[in-house]
């Protein structure tokens, strides 16, 4: 039974980047996310259900836990000091730490502390979404540039999944590991070593609600998945949780894709570039498997905002292809 912190230490001679602060900080990610779990699991409980009261930068209303999962975060980001600057989904603008000690840390963090925060309330997983890059500058409060760099770059990106198990999933470019929270004991084990996405599969996850405001391509996608072919497993099987963490984790050990298109109405969709699209892209990709706009890899976009928006098409490798394809064929 390895542990994560084990496991850590293990691989940190493989990695480019080895360094006990590097190994530190996503220690102190696998703390937060267990101050999270905690309180997620007694959310029926205690008085944190329910609406914080305000609104953040996407109009969206703040949660109780998104709010304590986004200081839990930032806090344990600030205790190690290896961490700058904070993009986060529930912060307008780039966090920076005031303290000497953090502001000579060598990486930055794009997050989204609690996605899909609107099952909350309804006890289906919820997650927590993380990207890690060198920063640029020198020293001093990391800046908005330090963040807007392409997805190509993360150092490392991961999740964790709230969900019938507390997993957390990560990679630092070589491979992808997944580890279970055993909470008797309060440590991650190693659970889901060397995750590969299949190449291919049956399930596709998309809000069909949203169907009359796609891309001719996108309808077109739908109905291939929808045909009767059983030598390619068609129909294919529709599953949308809601929460991406929670899709992708179900695709990334069963296969399929998850989309969310951009629309007539949003022609960028609706996820978050440095926080949603590349950290999943990231990892999805070193499991094997593949992550576009339906045209360009994420992990290719130069962002230049931190807050921005992108189409997302994500998973197995093959099912991803065939959507890009029906995007160029039907392009309008
Ligand atoms: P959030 O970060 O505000 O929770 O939004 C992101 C979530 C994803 O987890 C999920 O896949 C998607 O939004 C669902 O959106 P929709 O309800 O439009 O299908
Ligand atoms: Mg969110």
């Amino acid at each position: 039974m390895k542990t994560l912190v084990e496991f850590i230490n293990e691989k940190q001679a493989d990695f480019a980047y080895a360094s006990g602060e590097f190994t530190r900080l996503l220690n102190d990610i696998g703390i937060a996310a267990k101050l999270v779990n905690r309180e997620i699991n007694k959310a029926g409980l205690a008085d944190i259900n329910g609406y914080f009261g305000q609104q953040n930068i996407q109009g969206e209303d703040q949660k109780k836990l998104d709010v304590f999962a986004n200081d839990c975060f930032l806090a344990a980001m600030r205790h190690g000091g290896m961490v700058c600057a904070v993009a986060s989904e529930e912060n307008d603008d780039l966090y920076t730490y005031e303290n000497a000690f953090s502001q000579e840390g060598k990486y930055v963090v794009a997050m989204d502390p609690l996605d899909g925060s609107s099952n909350i309330e309804v006890n289906v997983p919820i997650g927590t979404i993380f990207s890690i890059y060198r920063r640029i500058s020198e020293s001093g409060p990391g800046t908005v540039q330090d963040l807007l760099q392409p997805g190509v770059k993360q150092i490392a990106a991961g999740y964790v999944i709230y969900g019938t198990s507390t997993i957390l999933v990560y990679s630092t470019g070589y491979g992808v590991n997944g580890f279970t929270l055993d909470p008797s004991v309060g440590l991650f084990f190693l659970s889901h070593p060397e995750m590969k996405i299949p190449d291919g599969g049956n399930i596709y996850s998309i809000n069909e609600a949203n169907y009359i405001y796609f891309h001719e391509g996108v309808k077109q996608y739908i109905k291939y998945c929808q045909q009767d072919d059983p030598a390619t497993l068609r129909p294919y099987t529709t599953r949308y949780i809601g929460s991406l963490v929670a899709d992708f984790h179900r695709n990334l050990i069963m296969g399929g894709i998850y989309i969310y298109p951009g629309t007539k109405k949003n022609p960028n969709g609706k996820l978050r570039l440095l926080y949603e699209c590349n950290p999943i892209a990231f990892l999805a990709e070193q499991a094997g498997g593949k992550a576009s706009t339906g045209y360009e890899r994420i992990l290719d976009i130069q962002p230049t905002e931190l807050h921005q928006r992108a189409p997302f098409f994500v998973g197995s490798k093959a099912m991803v292809e065939k959507a890009e394809e029906m995007m160029r064929l039907y392009s309008e």
